[in-house]
């Protein structure tokens, strides 16, 4: 019987000190899944060893390559090159990860053999036409249940797949990479436009492995020509993991942390950006590139936070902060408003219905749009939320606990492991008065 938990968190305190966050998911995932296909031997380190990527890890796995490890986040992939998966004996279960399955359902199109991919319920209710509709154009056969949604039965079309040139609706990096992933075994070019910059680890990454990709402006471009060759790959930690902490501290008087070894790549940078429009004190230290990726430490003291209306090109950037950004805007004085956020309705949660249910327990006046939220700051009470089993979710009120009345208790906060494991652990040594229980 699988195990509930649920986090109590006690009201008050402050964040001090330093921590290093694990490391980044979406890069984890990629390195799994180039390295794989790479010539020769790769090494990982900072892999996040967190149920998401490993989810990836055991997908590759079935399909026969031979990966040592992880173990302290190291981790050694014997690529098997471009063609030389094999064919997996059962269906790859990728649980609650819509990065494993949209990225592979590109990938797997254009093998030699036939898949299927399957999660759990979160997963398969989250929509999979942005892929399957693109993907079939480039003449991909994959079957989704009616309503556009996991398993997905993938036949696999060596040598048929042809490029596109394919203008995405909405600005999502999985959608970018999973056509991106797929161009690598079509007939011509493929290329994706999109609306507004999302995150370019696969890009990077694809040229850290010496796999031509082709950048003009909104465009990426990329064709069947080419091949990976192994290198080597150091995981910075995840930004998005970070904004638990750049949230907290900035609330909570009288704290002052640092937050080392920090992703900020470019697309990635919003809830910075976000925060110091708001009246954060973030200072970026030590700035430096490490394996193509930019990476710093990030010094927060407390500072008193001001509503704002979110620039809209910072919303692509900024995408999965929005739970905790939600608690900063509670905890800030006069109104937040955010709009053009309506990808937030297809994550692991509702996130923007989940996350105005939670603040509406909690005192605050959290009115949703379609698109997004208004949030007038106030005092922040004290009661018992839901997260759906969202990690994003369980995180983000935990931090609110710091701006809080009396204890907050969180539902469901199991999915935290999805990418976060060690989430009570760090959050508890830096300040927060945070607790975990467990019944099965
Ligand atoms: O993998 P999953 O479940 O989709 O994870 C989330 C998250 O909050 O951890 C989204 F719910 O991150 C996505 C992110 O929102 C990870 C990701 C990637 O690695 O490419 C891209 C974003 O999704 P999208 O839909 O905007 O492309």
């Amino acid at each position: 019987m699988s195990k509930t938990v649920t986090f109590i968190v006690q009201p008050g305190g402050s964040l001090n000190g330093s921590a290093r966050v694990p490391g980044d998911k979406s890069i984890s995932h990629r390195s799994i899944m180039l390295g794989s296909l790479a010539e020769g031997i790769t090494h990982v380190k900072g892999f996040l060893q967190a149920e998401d990527a490993l989810a990836t890890l055991q997908a590759f796995r079935d399909m026969g390559v031979r990966i040592e490890g992880p173990k302290d986040g190291e981790l050694t992939i014997y690529g098997v090159g471009k063609h030389g998966l094999t064919a997996p004996q059962k269906p790859l279960y990728l649980g609650n990860s819509g990065t494993s399955m949209r990225l592979l359902s590109g990938l797997l199109a254009g093998q030699a053999f036939d898949s299927e991919l399957t999660g759990d319920k979160s997963l398969s209710g989250r929509p999979m036409k942005r892929v399957t509709e693109p993907l079939a154009e480039m003449g991909a056969e994959i079957e989704t249940t009616e309503k556009g949604t996991a398993p997905l039965k993938i036949k696999g079309q060596a040598g048929k797949l042809k490029g596109i040139d394919y203008q995405m609706p909405m600005a999502s990096a999985q959608v970018k990479s999973c056509l991106l992933l797929a161009g690598m075994y079509a007939k011509g070019i493929t290329s994706v436009t999109e609306p507004a910059p999302t995150r370019d680890h696969t890009e990077r990454m694809l040229s850290g492995f010496s796999y031509p990709v082709e950048k003009q402006g909104s465009k990426v471009s990329i064709s069947a020509k080419g091949s990976l060759t192994a290198n080597d790959i150091d995981v910075p930690s995840d930004i998005s993991s970070a904004a638990f902490f750049l949230v907290g501290a900035s609330i909570a008087p009288g704290s002052d942390i640092v937050l080392r070894h920090v992703g900020i790549n470019p697309t990635r940078t919003g809830v910075i950006d976000i925060l110091r429009l708001m009246g954060a004190k973030i200072e970026v230290l030590n700035e430096r590139i490490v394996g193509g990726e930019p990476v710093a430490d990030l010094h927060v003291v407390s500072s008193p936070l001001t509503g704002i209306d979110i620039p809209d090109a910072l919303v692509p950037l900024a995408i999965d902060e929005f739970p905790v950004l939600f608690v900063a805007a509670a905890c800030a004085q006069g109104q937040t408003r955010l709009s053009g956020a309506e990808e937030l309705r297809v994550k692991e949660s509702d996130r923007i219905q989940v996350m105005a249910d939670g603040l509406q327990v909690l005192g605050i006046d959290a009115e949703p749009t379609a698109d997004g939220m208004i949030i007038q700051g106030g005092p922040i009470g004290a009661g018992r939320v839901i997260s759906h089993g969202d990690h994003r979710i369980a995180m983000a009120f935990s931090i609110a606990g710091l701006k809080a009345s009396g204890p907050i208790e969180i539902e469901d906060c199991e999915n935290v492991n999805t990418s976060f494991p060690e989430f009570v652990s760090i959050a508890t040594k830096l300040g927060l008065k945070l607790i975990s229980e467990q019944a099965s």
